[in-house]
Order: structure tokens, then C-alpha cells, then sequence
């Protein structure tokens, strides 16, 4: 785990190695006790009365699009998290469409966070080759909102496995025993390699736990091809939240129409 772990004093070029070599790496302290608040709070008042249900919790995906979580956008543009962001893709990135919130989900298949199912045919290019000299650069931003030092329901990971060959589900045979848990404390910041084979919590905790994501690409084709399938997922997921919503609407008008007619 120390291994992972870097802070300020952290060079550039060992930050690119560990990306490069090992797929992740985290950083302590990132974000404050009171920017955590924030995203916590808005997101405990959003689903206690919306969001996608999803693994036994709740997923927000595209939390950045929805007027309820304007108060914590600010997120997306944190200079703490570019300034790591800059150095990993060259100052030639961007946030590829990609951010999401979950809370109390359950994760727990083995997985790269690459295109999967009906939108797996965006992504046409081999991950694992350059193309036109381009090469693969997706990292993923994790912010876990609540102390994991002592439990086990933050990422647990396979080192190295980013530059292992795959689909997105990686079955138990491929795993082989690999894999640990990390231990993030409240601020600490996980940026990974999308490529890296991880997956999240066995079972729910008996406390709320959230988990903000949002996904950054170097600006080439493996982000544009990324981009598209991840715009495709989103709109779809976005789409079945408002038809839940329609049905919710359309059960309570006529309930009350019924109601009404009884008079
Ligand atoms: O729930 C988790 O901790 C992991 C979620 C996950 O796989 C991801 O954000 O990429
Ligand atoms: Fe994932």
C-alpha cells in the first residue's frame, strides 16, 4: 500500500512511473474535511429522493449535469486535482464526458473500467496498441467520502494488470489470487489507470458510503472512441431516471384522478 502512496513532495517523474508501471497511485490529503462535507452532503439530499438504483445503492451518473449538484461542480475544475492530471496527460487532456456517484453500491466483479456490452463497439481501437503514435491515456479520478482505514469497502486492485490485455468483466481464473484492498483516508485521492483490473465492495456497510468518480483522457483517439461509447452509456442510464420518473408522475395523477372521480 505505502508503495501507492504520494504526497506533495512526490516528483513528477516518479508520479508518471508509478501510473506507467503499477496503474494507480494515491494521493493523502488531498481534498479538505470541509470540500468532502460538501460533496457529501448534496449527495445524501439528492438521493434521498432521486438517482438510479444500482447494485443495491444508489449511482448518479452525470452528477456534474444536474442543477442539484451545481453547489459542488467546482469539483470537476479542483487545481489540487489537475495539477496531478496535467502531469500524467501532458497538459493535453480533458474530462472525457465520464463522472458519477454512487452511494452504498455494491461493485464487487472484477472489471476494467473500459467500454463494455452494447457500447463496447465505440471503442475500435486496441487499447494495448499505439496507434498513429497515440497511445492510451484514460486515468480515473476516485473520491472516496468517508474514512476506509479500518474497513474494507474502498477499490481493491491489481497492480500491474493495466497493461494485461482484457475485456471489460475479468473473470476469478484470470485474477488468480491477485489483489488487495486499499485504505483510503477521508482526502486522499485515488487516480488510476482505467486499463487497471479493480473492483468495489463485497457487501454494504452499515454507514452510508459514497463514492464520486469522474474520468479524465489525453485528447486522441482512444478518449474520442472512449468519449462516445461513455456519452451513449450515460444518456441511456439519464434516460431510464427520467422515465422512472414519468411512471412515478403519471401513477400519482392517476391515483389522484381516481380519487378525484370517487368524489
Ligand atoms: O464502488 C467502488 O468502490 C468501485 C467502483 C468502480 O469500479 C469505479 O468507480 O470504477
Ligand atoms: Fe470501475
Amino acid at each position: 500500500m505505502k508503495k501507492f502512496q504520494v504526497d506533495e513532495k512526490t516528483n513528477d517523474k516518479e508520479l508518471k512511473t508509478l501510473i506507467k508501471t503499477e496503474g494507480l497511485f494515491l494521493v493523502q490529503g488531498l481534498l479538505t474535511k470541509d470540500e468532502i462535507d460538501q460533496l457529501k452532503n448534496v449527495t445524501l439530499k439528492y438521493c434521498k429522493t432521486n438517482g438510479l438504483k444500482d447494485h443495491g445503492g444508489i449511482a448518479v451518473p452525470d452528477f456534474l449535469s444536474i442543477n442539484a449538484f451545481n453547489s459542488i461542480n467546482w469539483i470537476k475544475d479542483h487545481s489540487k486535482i489537475h495539477k496531478y492530471l496535467k502531469i500524467l496527460l501532458e497538459d493535453d487532456y480533458r474530462l472525457c464526458s465520464h463522472n458519477d456517484i454512487a452511494l452504498n453500491r455494491v461493485n464487487y466483479e472484477w472489471h476494467k473500467d473500459i467500454l463494455e456490452k452494447r457500447w463496447e463497439s465505440y471503442q475500435k481501437a486496441d487499447l494495448w496498441k499505439e496507434l498513429d503514435g497515440q497511445k492510451y491515456n484514460i486515468i480515473k479520478v476516485l473520491i472516496y467520502c468517508q474514512d476506509h482505514t479500518k474497513d474494507d469497502h474502498a477499490l481493491k486492485i491489481i497492480p500491474k494488470s493495466h497493461l494485461e490485455s482484457g475485456k471489460h468483466s475479468i473473470s476469478e481464473q484470470e485474477v488468480k489470487g491477485r489483489g488487495f484492498r486499499l485504505h483510503p483516508k477521508v482526502g486522499d485521492v485515488l487516480f488510476f489507470d482505467s486499463r487497471m483490473t479493480h473492483k468495489g465492495q463485497d457487501s454494504q456497510d452499515s454507514k452510508d458510503r459514497i463514492l464520486v468518480t469522474m474520468t479524465f483522457g489525453k485528447n486522441n483517439i482512444f478518449t474520442n472512441e472512449y468519449e462516445s461509447g461513455i456519452i451513449a452509456r450515460q444518456t441511456n442510464h439519464k434516460n431510464k431516471i427520467l422515465n422512472k420518473r414519468k411512471i412515478f408522475r403519471r401513477r400519482r395523477l392517476d391515483f389522484g384522478e381516481s380519487r378525484n372521480k370517487r368524489r
